[in-house]
């Protein structure tokens, strides 16, 4: 696994109450994604963009572009359009990976996807509303960070999603479906792509929001890579263990559709052992920090413990 790089040892535990602290900022994401999409004409769209962006979700990406901005000195307040943002090009990733001509799903998040209740036009749509309001909203709202460390972010943002990222992740994905012989070089760009670019972003523009120095940017970005991989591999994981209530979307989609996993390729043991080192490589990078990683840290461990 070439992402793991320790320079410093782990961690100990502390008291940190992830929990208290998720609560509060999913809150404060809700509150700011219910009034940055407001409904007005034509209804449908609007409405159609705010039945994925509000049916809940863990609210990671925002949660993780937040904690890393208040790490390195910002506020929350300077990174909230930055975290609604990424729920917003999340939120429309999700939608388009549902669509037929893609993992074709009916459940996400609980609920029944995007365009089984609007039709794929508007699914496509709001997807399509979603992706260019993430951009409109950083470069309207930001405020009280310089302007050349806002332009940081968007072409972060644009990098992240398109072929060097997360459309690049899917094109092969699509690629390697049906295939037997996907060689676990292959799943990693996959899933650094599909997955990793976005988390990385989060916490890199929350990073370049504060104004983090290069040598923290580089901290923090191999963090993001080693939490990024991690995610993917309990993600792998929980398609085989979960079930659909607790996963809110179709638990054994993987083996049904004959996809290449790390599961497959490692076993469930083995891939949860890799995960778990992968968060102790990414907590060690936070070494430096000092306590004021907390919340970075007990992130990282969430996301091996998580159940969804
Ligand atoms: C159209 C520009 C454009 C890009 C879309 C469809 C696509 C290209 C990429 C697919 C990206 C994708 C769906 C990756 C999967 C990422 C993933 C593991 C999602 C689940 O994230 P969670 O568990 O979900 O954080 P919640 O619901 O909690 O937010």
């Amino acid at each position: 696994m070439t992402l793991v790089r320790e320079t410093h040892s782990p961690q100990p535990k502390s008291s940190f109450d992830l929990s208290a602290y998720l609560a509060d900022r999913v809150k404060k994401v809700e509150v700011a994604l219910d009034s940055a999409v407001p409904i007005t004409y034509p209804e449908k769209i609007y409405e159609s963009m705010r039945y994925s962006l509000l049916a809940g979700g863990k609210r990671l990406r925002p949660i993780l572009c937040l904690a890393t901005c208040e790490l390195v000195g910002g506020t929350v307040e300077m990174a909230m359009p930055t975290a609604c943002a990424l729920e917003m090009i999340h939120t429309m990733s999700l939608i388009h990976d549902d669509l037929p001509a893609m993992d074709n799903d009916d459940y996400r998040r609980g609920k029944l996807t995007n365009h089984k209740v609007y039709g794929d036009d508007i699914a496509i749509l709001a997807g399509d509303g979603l992706l260019a309001y993430a951009f409109e909203i950083v470069a309207d709202r930001t405020q009280n960070v310089p302007p050349q460390q806002v332009l940081q972010v968007i072409s972060r943002l644009g990098n992240a999603v398109g072929a060097a990222g997360l459309v690049g992740g899917q094109v092969v994905d699509l690629d390697s479906e049906g295939l037997s012989d996907v060689s676990e070089e292959t799943l990693n760009f996959i899933h650094t792509h599909k997955t990793g670019a976005l988390l990385e972003a989060c916490v890199v523009c929350g990073a370049l929001l504060a104004g983090a120095t290069p040598d923290d940017l580089d901290r923090l970005s191999r963090y993001a890579q080693n939490i990024g991989l991690a995610f993917q591999i309990v993600d792998d994981i929980l398609d085989i263990t979960a079930t659909q209530e607790q996963l809110g979307k179709t638990a054994g989609k993987d083996l049904q559709a004959k996809k290449v996993t790390y599961p497959s390729l490692w076993g469930i043991e083995e891939s949860k052992r890799r995960a778990q080192h992968l968060v102790e490589s990414a907590q060690a990078e936070l070494a430096i920090f000092g306590e004021k990683a907390q919340p970075l840290l007990a992130i990282a461990d969430f996301i091996t413990n998580r159940t969804h």
